[in-house]
């Protein structure tokens, strides 16, 4: 049986959803982050192999990677709407956004994210150099990247209630986190971007994803 290692305020949410979404069989192994760092604390260290969330172990297998976990649990799933199979009207548009989430706007939001600490962590002395190269850097690279992207989603999401059609699939289920943190620290307002706060509201409404919050326990994804 799948056992899922889930790391409180972290992707690890996306693998919660899927498996309640799917009512299958797994166990959940709840872990705080350690309160001086943030970070996961040593026992999860201990079983995930980059030390990172989500992990799951299932008998002699033990996987990371958020897209990798799910495709691993969605082939024992074979006929699951949640993977639009080859040749299926939506599967473009589900490849499209299943590894957008992963390949692009996660680590958008992780540059930001680090940027943003780089300027409010950094020693006093150098701390306005680093507020004017984070500035540069925003402002060259990272926030038209994230803008033209969040256009996108909101484009999307204008044409279907899901990414990939009318029906939930594995590319909201990635999608969904990354959209909570660019809205709650990106930009992604409500007012520009009415589409994509639909979604979230819809997500947050979801039946399996309030199953999976009631499981994670703490009531909030974000750190
Ligand atoms: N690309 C990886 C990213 C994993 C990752 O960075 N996870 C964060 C949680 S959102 C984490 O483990 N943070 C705690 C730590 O680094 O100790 C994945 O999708 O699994």
């Amino acid at each position: 049986m799948i056992t899922l290692h889930h790391l409180e305020k972290s992707q690890s949410i996306r693998v919660l959803w899927l498996l309640e979404e799917l009512g299958v069989p797994y166990e959940i192994k709840l872990y705080d982050r350690d309160p001086n760092t943030r970070l996961a604390p040593a026992a999860y260290k201990a079983v995930s192999p980059l030390g990172t969330a989500p992990v799951i172990t299932d008998g002699a297998v033990t996987l990371a990677e958020t897209n990798a976990i799910i495709d691993y649990i969605l082939d024992g799933q074979p006929d699951s709407p949640l993977r639009p199979k080859p040749g299926a009207a939506n599967r473009a548009a589900y490849l499209f956004w299943f590894h957008t989430s992963q390949g692009s706007l996660q680590p958008l939001l992780t540059n930001k994210f680090v940027m943003m600490a780089l300027t409010t962590r950094s020693p006093f002395l150098v701390r306005s150099v680093a507020k004017g190269l984070v500035g540069a850097l925003d402002a060259a690279f990272f926030g038209p990247r994230l803008r033209a992207l969040m256009g996108e989603i909101e484009k999307a999401l204008g044409q279907s209630k899901w990414f990939a059609g009318d029906t939930l699939t594995a590319a909201d289920i990635v999608m969904g986190y990354s959209m909570e943190l660019a809205a709650h620290r990106a930009g992604m307002d409500a007012a520009t971007y009415p589409n994509a706060h639909r979604f979230l509201k819809q997500m947050r409404e979801y039946p399996s994803y309030i199953r999976a919050m009631e499981k994670d326990g703490k009531g909030t994804i974000l750190l």
